[in-house]
């Protein structure tokens, strides 16, 4: 039986236990994946309960996923969180959902009805760091993007979400609207200025007018968020089954119990109390945001490609290894710590409890899905860290060994010579750099050549060129395993009070 308000559920599942027609879509959420199901959607669910708020959510995605939204739509817009760790599961099903559509089965007229409803005062989102259609390493807007070209020819049929956005916005202040807020929910540094930037830079091509109206009407607030919610498995599917007592929900997300979320105040329509479900809001996040970007995300992609590479499936084997572990450590204490300025956390509790985090043996977090999309992540993840230490000569063998392993990761071949599917938005162009270079230093220096990842500035540095080079030789030579048990890791780690803020 399919998960509806009508389920009998075991009494540990936590139910909507507030009126849910009193819950309003005030919030339009683009791109209803797994993460936003266990993190903004958890946070309302828990306002609506335990706050009494009616800020509920009308669901909306763009790109795949339509059959997911078919589910939500056949579940009476339930769909149910579980916290897992080696204690067991918890959680609850949500209930804030209040409206579901997707663009490509419920068409734009729908979608733009629901982005113009007057009530509408925030727009999250949470479409990956491609769906952006920005240059990875400027934050600028990719013209030569073919869905950005081709609603800068066809703004009233948007294929982007940025041209979605937008064609939403531009009709709201045609009807004498106020606009929403545009809350990015990526991982991303700085991702409300990116998202305002690549919104501007559409929208002057398309009418300058509307630029100036986004420029001075729109707010953009940035988010720092942090959930690990691994994509759903056979095996957790099975086992949330069994958590609901049989009710079956195909949209059912299983993920850690940590959450965390920092939001900068900047919301002229009004806002959910989120504080008070335990987000942190305040007047500046980008020190959060690069926080959790070099530290939790880069170690994530270090232990990705390296582990992959390894032949570890999941972050949880990863952590069976005593080398990765001390490579992991290392590179967040040592080589990304330190180009930080976060205040008021300490950074090396901040460390042990995300290796505390990653051991978690109940997530299955396959290295395969946080490979995805490097070019994508790389700049904010490891390369923003390697300049810092270039401009004070200070080492980076981590990072260089990470940029080395998505380098060794995108030729395609694992170290027993299988095949590794690629999933990135510049695919093919790394196909075309890898076919047309020798393996070797000529790889790399082929790899380097993508601007839109590396700036002109790595490539264009004899020791980033020379670290890399270096990292990437040791990979051929030992295999990815030995090459991080022989990273010189030294005593440079930070002491206990150096971090202390
Ligand atoms: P997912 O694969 O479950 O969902 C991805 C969503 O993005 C789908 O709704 C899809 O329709 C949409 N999307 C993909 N490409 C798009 C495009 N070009 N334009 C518009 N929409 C597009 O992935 P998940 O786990 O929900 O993660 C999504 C993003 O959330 C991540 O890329 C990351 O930035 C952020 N995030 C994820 C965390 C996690 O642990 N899963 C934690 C923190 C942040
Ligand atoms: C991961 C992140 O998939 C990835 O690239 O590094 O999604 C990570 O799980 C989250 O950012 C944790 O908050």
């Amino acid at each position: 039986m399919r998960l509806s308000d009508r389920s009998a559920l075991p009494a540990a599942v936590i139910r909507p236990g507030y009126a849910r027609e009193r819950v309003k879509p005030r919030m339009a959420h683009i791109g209803f994946g797994a993460f936003h199901r266990a993190h903004q959607a958890m946070y309302a669910d828990r306002l609506a309960s335990e706050h009494g708020s009616d800020w509920g959510y009308c669901e909306i995605s763009m790109q795949h996923g339509w059959q997911k939204i078919a589910d939500l739509q056949q579940q009476d817009l339930l769909f149910s969180v579980a916290e897992m760790d080696d204690d067991g599961w918890r959680g609850r099903v949500i209930g804030v959902v209040r409206q579901a559509l997707h663009l490509q089965t419920d068409g734009l007229a729908a979608v733009l009805a629901a982005l113009t409803q007057p009530e509408i005062a925030i727009v999250s989102l949470t479409i990956s760091e491609k769906g952006y259609c920005h240059h990875p390493a400027s934050g600028r807007l990719m013209a030569e993007h073919p869905a950005i070209a081709h609603d800068i020819a066809h703004p009233a049929q948007p294929e982007s979400a940025p041209g979605l956005l937008l064609a939403a916005l531009r009709l709201r202040r045609e009807r004498g609207l106020p606009p929403f807020a545009v809350m990015s929910c990526d991982n991303m540094p700085a991702n409300g200025r990116v998202t305002r930037q690549v919104l501007v830079e559409l929208a002057q091509r398309q009418d300058p007018a509307l630029a100036d109206w986004v420029r001075q009407e729109v707010a953009f607030p940035s988010t720092m968020v942090d959930r690990i919610v691994p994509a759903m498995t056979q095996e957790a599917r099975g086992q949330l089954h069994a958590w609901l007592g049989g009710a079956e929900d195909e949209v059912g997300v299983a993920c850690e119990p940590f959450s965390q979320w920092v939001i900068e105040d900047r919301f002229p329509q009004g806002r959910p109390a989120w504080e008070k479900a335990g987000a942190e809001l305040v007047s500046d996040v980008l020190p959060y945001e690069e926080m959790k970007l070099r530290m939790l995300n880069g170690s994530h992609s270090f232990l990705a490609y390296l582990g992959y590479l390894a032949g570890y499936q999941h972050v949880g084997d990863c952590m069976q290894d005593a080398d990765f572990v001390r490579a992991a450590r290392h590179l967040m204490l040592a080589e990304q710590a330190p180009t930080l300025q976060v205040p008021n956390v300490d950074l090396v509790q901040y460390a042990d409890s995300l290796l505390q985090r990653y051991r978690n043996r109940a997530l299955k977090h396959r290295t395969a899905q946080i490979a995805m999309d490097g070019t994508q992540k790389l700049p904010q993840r490891l390369l923003d860290a390697i300049r810092w230490h270039l401009a004070r000569g200070s080492r980076f063998d981590c990072l260089a060994l990470g940029v080395a392993g998505w380098m060794r990761y995108v030729g395609g071949r694992d170290e027993q010579g299988a095949p590794i599917a690629i999933s990135d938005p510049l695919r093919e162009r790394l196909a075309a750099l890898v076919a047309g270079s020798e393996e070797g230093r000529p790889r790399v220096l082929a790899l380097l050549q993508l601007d839109s990842v590396f700036g002109h500035d790595l490539p264009d540095s004899p020791d980033f060129v020379n670290a890399v080079s270096h990292a990437y030789h040791q990979l051929l030579s030992l295999g990815a395993k030995a090459a991080v048990a022989a990273l010189p890791l030294t005593d440079r780690e930070v002491s206990d009070d150096h971090h202390h803020a």
